[in-house]
């Protein structure tokens, strides 16, 4: 319940029946009150044996006798101020929304658990990695970056992947990426990047998309971004869901053990379910078709029981290898290839419950990457250290008060006391007159409070080579931080033919919509320091010359393909938590139907019947309802689709856009499409050529929900 119920249980139902009647004219059933609105406007009433806490009352108490009709004077006169209720409830309503995040608006969140695997307190002391099996909860939010919140779950953009760990020594906010690595090196920048992604400034569009002149001009001036730029125009910026994106701390972190002594960290949470990626032309479709796409599958995957989950592992290495490395990993714009120092999997987060009010948890949660716990560390990393006072800056603003730690998303579940006091929204009540530290109330009896322990509490890592002290104040970055290029062709090099292909196009893509020419020119002239291949095709793609290489500040160096940066490399043949659009209609084998969706269920998948129309259809062997109608259930929305069809019903069918288009794009987005002989008409209506992905229905769980991707040049032209 929202509201506190301060009546006196006692109250006997005949007073709260009394307190409930209606006015004018108690006595009478309410809706015979409602003059002028021809009785149409009921007041769903309780009974008057329902207990207290049924009742409807205002914000301090006070029960509500109607809900319907706001306090006039006469039948048809003016409403009067004095009507508190009206007030009230129209008061609290104006004020029902808080500022939106500046960036990552728009979000979905979930609860859940996170279990040690493997015990390291060889490198920690932190308390979650001491014990095999101990575990802590979790809170979880995903987010794009650019939109706001209303905006769609599928454009092209980095998702944000922040945890909270409620741990025993407090909250740890590990509030990362689904990419490893980020656009700028010095939180200086900040403000720019995210201005100029974000709609721009004077016609207040594009709306959630990088595809407009300003973020590009960005870009194309500030090459550090060219890492980023890769991975943004890469698959892993269109996820398939949020349960299979990886996700990562993106800055090196600190580990300290018992014995004080640190180690650099890197943090990788890895899918269960494997990753998954979309086609840009279904991402688009989709953005029509389920504007709440990740949202939804998310919520639906928890309520049905699937927890989506992710190995936390960590990548562990000490200053003198990272001395030695071409790159500064204090330089957000960089990985550490998993090559070179593997990801050792530490633990499990699982996702087991789904918010119960989307805005006083995944709303008003508030991540603080300065939130860490005895046994982890910053560096730094200048883009970290920026991070640091950001967040707590951002969440007076967007919560209103100091007091935001004191909502139940935010508190720590750990005991928490200090001699903070006061402030707008306190709702946590102290005794006593101790508040301020020292004092010796303890000797006159009274409870003197809490005292910093110096042996468990937070102290800072000290021995830190990296800061390089004593210096002077420099306005400086660190000299490797000049090589730009280097990991962006480590990434692009790193990927399978087919991605190469997706991530040209989709430069040439947003390119195509930047109209400043020379922004165009310029950017190509930074992509030929990545991969010469790379800078011809975007040419290509956009009918323009290649331009003149333009000057690195540091000569990029070639480091060995990374195999763990491709998606398709680590494709999973699995049809877990993927979800197969079945088509039928009249006449359909009902056995057919139940046997492929036991089958599609018993490999860990869900299936979903589509036809034209919902209601019970008749079919060989029983009636059958579909969980969604063809209009609204495009092939966009399913990783694989398979169709049940007698032969007319599919002749009948190559007349209606809807399931002609719905063959179109399973075949043109590359997914397995089942089929029985009857379906062949509308096959060939939609142009489906016979293929590796293009099977009988019994041959589908050899196949199962897996893209073929060496289908795409014969559908579009990639760059
Ligand atoms: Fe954030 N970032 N950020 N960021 N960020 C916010 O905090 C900021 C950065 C990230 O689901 C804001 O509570 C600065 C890197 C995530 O609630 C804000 C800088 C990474 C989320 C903010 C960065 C992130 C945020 C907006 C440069 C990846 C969503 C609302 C110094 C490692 C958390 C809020 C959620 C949110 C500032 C850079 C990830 C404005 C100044 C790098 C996942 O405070």
């Amino acid at each position: 319940m929202a509201t506190r119920d301060t009546r006196p249980s006692s109250a006997s139902p005949a007073v709260a029946h009394a307190l409930g009647d209606h006015q004018p004219g108690a006595g009478k059933p309410p809706h015979e009150d409602n003059a002028g609105n021809g009785g149409e406007t009921h007041q769903d009433l309780k009974p008057s044996a329902a207990a207290p806490q049924d009742y409807l009352t205002d914000n301090f108490g006070h029960r509500i006798a109607d809900n319907q009709n706001s306090l006039r004077a006469g039948e048809r006169g003016p409403t009067l101020l004095e009507d508190f209720v009206l007030r009230e409830k129209i008061f609290h309503f104006d004020h029902e929304r808080i500022p939106e995040r500046i960036v990552h608006a728009r979000g979905s969140g979930a609860h859940g658990v996170f279990e040690c695997t493997k015990a390291i307190p060889e490198l920690t002391k932190a308390s979650i990695f001491q014990k095999k099996g101990e575990s802590c909860p979790v809170f979880v939010r995903f987010s794009t970056v650019a939109g706001g919140a209303g905006s769609v779950d599928t454009p092209r953009d980095v998702r944000g992947f922040a945890v909270k760990f409620y741990t025993d020594t407090g909250n740890w906010d590990l509030v990362g990426n689904n990419i490893p690595v980020f656009f700028i090196q010095d939180a200086m920048k900040f403000p720019d990047l995210v201005h100029s992604v974000k709609m721009e400034a004077d016609r207040g569009y594009p709306q959630a998309a990088s595809a407009h002149d300003t973020f590009w001009d960005f870009v194309s001036l500030m090459p550090e971004t060219m890492h980023m730029i890769m991975w943004a125009m890469s698959d892993r910026a269109i996820p398939r869901s949020l349960r299979m994106m990886q996700g990562f701390g993106v800055h090196t972190f600190r580990f300290v053990n018992a014995s004080g002594e640190g180690k650099f960290v890197k943090f990788h949470w890895k899918p269960v379910l494997g990753m998954e990626s979309l086609v840009w032309d279904e991402a688009v479709k989709i953005a029509g078709a389920d504007p709440d796409f990740h949202r939804r599958d998310l919520f639906e995957a928890i309520a049905a029981g699937d927890f989506p989950a992710w190995d936390l592992g960590v990548q562990v290495f000490d200053e003198e290898w990272a001395a030695r490395q071409p790159y500064d990993v204090l330089d957000a714009t960089k990985l550490v290839p998993e090559e070179d120092i593997p990801v050792e999997i530490v633990g499990r987060l699982t996702l087991n419950r789904n918010v119960d009010n989307f805005f006083a948890e995944t709303e008003q949660v508030a991540f603080l990457p300065s939130n860490i716990i005895p046994g982890i560390d910053f560096t730094n990393d200048p883009l970290l250290q920026g991070r640091l006072f950001s967040y707590l800056d951002t969440q007076k603003s967007r919560l209103g008060t100091a007091n935001f730690h004191q909502i139940p998303i935010n508190a720590p579940k750990c005991p928490f006391h200090n001699f903070q006091r006061d402030g707008m929204m306190q709702t946590l009540v102290p005794t006593g007159r101790a508040n301020y530290e020292p004092n010796s109330l303890a000797e006159a009896g009274e409870d003197s409070g809490p005292r910093a322990e110096p042996e468990s509490g937070f102290s800072t890592f000290t021995e830190n080579a990296e800061r390089n002290e004593p210096e002077n104040k420099l306005r400086i970055r660190a000299e490797l931080f000049a090589d730009h290029y280097s990991q962006a062709g480590l990434f692009y090099r790193s990927q399978t033919e087919s991605e190469q292909s997706h991530i040209a196009s989709a430069i040439v893509f947003e390119l195509s919509k930047v109209a400043l020419a020379h922004v165009r020119e310029r950017v190509i002239s930074r992509l030929r320091n990545v991969d010469e291949t790379l800078a011809e095709r975007v040419a290509a793609g956009l009918a323009l010359k290649l331009p003149k290489k333009a000057a690195a500040a540091r000569e990029p160096v070639e480091m060995a393909p990374s195999d763990a940066l491709s998606i398709q490399k680590n494709a999973l043949e699995t049809l877990e938590g993927r979800k197969v659009g079945i088509l039928f209609d009249e006449g359909s084998d009902k056995k057919a139907l139940d046997d492929l969706k036991s089958a599609i269920e018993k490999s860990g998948g869900s299936a979903f019947l589509v036809a034209p129309k919902v209601g019970a259809l008749k079919l060989k062997g029983g009636t059958l309802e579909a969980d969604g109608q063809l209009a609204g259930s495009p092939s966009v929305l399913f990783d694989a689709v398979a169709s049940i069809l007698m032969p007319e019903a599919a002749e009948k069918l190559t007349t209606q856009a809807a399931a002609v288009q719905w063959f179109m794009d399973a075949y043109g987005h590359c997914k397995t499409i089942a089929h029985c002989p009857g379906t062949q008409a509308i096959l060939d209506k939609a142009g489906v050529e016979k293929d590796d992905g293009v099977v009988p229905i019994d041959e589908f769980a050899g196949v199962g929900a897996r893209r073929h991707w060496a289908r795409e040049p014969r559908i579009r032209d990639l760059a």
